[in-house]
C-alpha cells in the first residue's frame, strides 16, 4: 500500500447537496503532495518506460490531434489499472470510494478508468455528456472522479462543466454523441481549475468539454468512473469487452492495421 491510510470520506453533507443540485462538486487537497509525487512518477514511468504500448492499433491507447498542425499526439491509456498497481490503488482508495458511496448512499463499483495525458498543443474535447444515449444498459448512476495530477487551468485546457443539466439527455439525436454548443447556457459554465491532489466529481450527464492545451507542459488527469451497485453491479469487465469490440470494428473498417490489446 503506497497511499496514506486512515482518512475516510472527504465529502461533507453540503458538498453532497451541491453535487445533487449542480451535477458536480470540487473537493480540494484529497491527496497529499507526497502521494501526488508518487502518482506523477508513475505517470512518467508509464509514458517513458513502456513505449511499445503506445501505438495507434493498441486498443488501450487513443490519440488527439495537435490543435494547429493536426499531428496526432498520444492522449490516453484506457484502461490503465492492469499496468499500474498504484493507479488501481487510487481507484479503491477510501477517500474517493467513501465519498462516492456517500453520494450514492450505497456501495459503488468501479466502471472504468482512463489516464489522460493532454500533451502540449493537444486539442480539446467538444461538448458532450459521458453516458451514451444509444448504449442500452449503461448505468444512469455513472459518475466520474477527476483527479488532477498536474495543475488543471484554463491555459492548459482544464475540463469545463455546465451546472444543472445532469438529469436529462441534451441531444435530440441518440446517435449523436457530441453536442451543439448552443444546447447549454454559457452562464452555467464552470472551469474545473484544480491543483494536483484536488478532485472533481461530475455526473455522467453533466455536459462538459475542454479547450486545447496551449502551454508547453502536459496536463495529466486520472478519470475514474463508478456506478451504484444496485445499478447493474460490477460491469467493468463486460464494459471493456463491449467497448473494445466496438473499437475493433471501427478500426477494421478504417483500415488502420490490425487492432490488438497490450
Ligand atoms: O481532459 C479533457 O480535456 C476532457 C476529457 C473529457 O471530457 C472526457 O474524457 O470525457
Amino acid at each position: 500500500m503506497l497511499l496514506e491510510t486512515g482518512r475516510d470520506s472527504v465529502i461533507s453533507e453540503d458538498q453532497r447537496r451541491q453535487y445533487q443540485d449542480d451535477g458536480f462538486v470540487v473537493l480540494r487537497r484529497v491527496f497529499s503532495p507526497r502521494e501526488m509525487g508518487l502518482i506523477q512518477e508513475e505517470c512518467n514511468r508509464l509514458l517513458n518506460h513502456t513505449p511499445s504500448l503506445i501505438a495507434p492499433n493498441n486498443l488501450r491507447c487513443r490519440f488527439m490531434p495537435h490543435h494547429l498542425s493536426r499531428e496526432p499526439l498520444f492522449e490516453v491509456f484506457d484502461p490503465v489499472n492492469d499496468i499500474s498497481p498504484l493507479l488501481q490503488e487510487v481507484c479503491f482508495n477510501t477517500r474517493i470510494l467513501s465519498s462516492v458511496e456517500l453520494i450514492y448512499r450505497e456501495p459503488a463499483e468501479l466502471f472504468k478508468e482512463k489516464l489522460i495525458f493532454k500533451m502540449p498543443g493537444a486539442s480539446g474535447y467538444d461538448l458532450h455528456q459521458d453516458i451514451p444515449q444509444n448504449w442500452p444498459g449503461w448505468p444512469r448512476s455513472f459518475l466520474t472522479v477527476l483527479l488532477a495530477i498536474d495543475g488543471c487551468h484554463r491555459d492548459n485546457g482544464c475540463t469545463e462543466v455546465y451546472r444543472g443539466y445532469h438529469d436529462t439527455f441534451l441531444s435530440a439525436d441518440p446517435d449523436r454523441y457530441m453536442l451543439p454548443n448552443d444546447c447549454v447556457c454559457s452562464t452555467r459554465k464552470q472551469f474545473l481549475e484544480l491543483e494536483p491532489g484536488d478532485i472533481a466529481v461530475f455526473h455522467g450527464l453533466t455536459p462538459h468539454g475542454s479547450a486545447p492545451n496551449r502551454t508547453d507542459g502536459t496536463r495529466r488527469a486520472f478519470y475514474i468512473s463508478y456506478n451504484a451497485r444496485s445499478d447493474g453491479g460490477d460491469q467493468r469487465q463486460s464494459h471493456y469487452m463491449a467497448f473494445q469490440a466496438m473499437l475493433r470494428s471501427r478500426m477494421e473498417a478504417g483500415s488502420v492495421g490490425v487492432p490488438y490489446f497490450q
